[in-house]
């Protein structure tokens, strides 16, 4: 078994909604839901004329492997519905392998560690909630210190939610 952090995203419908429905596939589809983080209402990063996200963060254990669970994560995002709207824009449900056990993974569509978690809040935020203590196999520190330092360089309004 192994071990698997997520981020999950959604700004499009009912937002919560989508991300509590992923779950549930998520859990039908070979990966366990362990921890979930509380959910954050996040402003837009990277492009900012969208609605505002709804972000949370969980772990799952299992037996897929990462590129298997890779699969498993897209096909869920296809069955909900999920359009192309290119890199950074708005969509209905956004399910990001963060870390996969300790894994260094560099493939052309799988990249693990999550090549930018390190430099988002909204992920961050969510991470440190449930797994403060994870050490970046890459960066060689842990969630909280990376939250740490993105606070001395950057904010962005993570509201959350109760
Ligand atoms: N996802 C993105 C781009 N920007 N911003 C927030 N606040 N939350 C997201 O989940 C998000 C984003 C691309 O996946
Ligand atoms: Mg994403
Ligand atoms: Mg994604």
């Amino acid at each position: 078994m192994a071990t698997l952090y997520i981020g999950i995203g959604s700004n499009l419908g009912d937002r919560r909604a989508n991300c509590m429905r992923a779950l549930e596939l998520m859990n039908e589809s070979g990966m366990t839901v362990t921890t979930k983080s509380s959910f954050y209402e996040t402003e837009p990063w990277g492009m900012k004329e969208q609605p505002l996200f709804m972000n949370m963060a969980v772990i799952v254990e299992t037996g897929l492997s990462a590129q298997a669970a890779l699969a498993s994560l897209k096909c869920i995002e296809e069955k909900m519905g999920r359009q192309e709207s290119g890199r950074w824009g708005p969509r209905c449900i956004d399910l990001d392998i963060l870390f996969y056990d300790d894994e260094i993974i560099a493939e052309k569509d799988l990249r693990i560690p999550h090549p930018l978690l390190h430099k988002r809040e909204f992920v961050l935020l969510p991470l440190i909630e449930i797994a403060p203590d994870k050490r970046h196999p890459v960066l060689l520190k842990t969630v909280r210190q990376l939250m740490e330092e993105l606070n001395n360089v950057q904010h962005t309004e993570c509201k959350k939610q109760v």
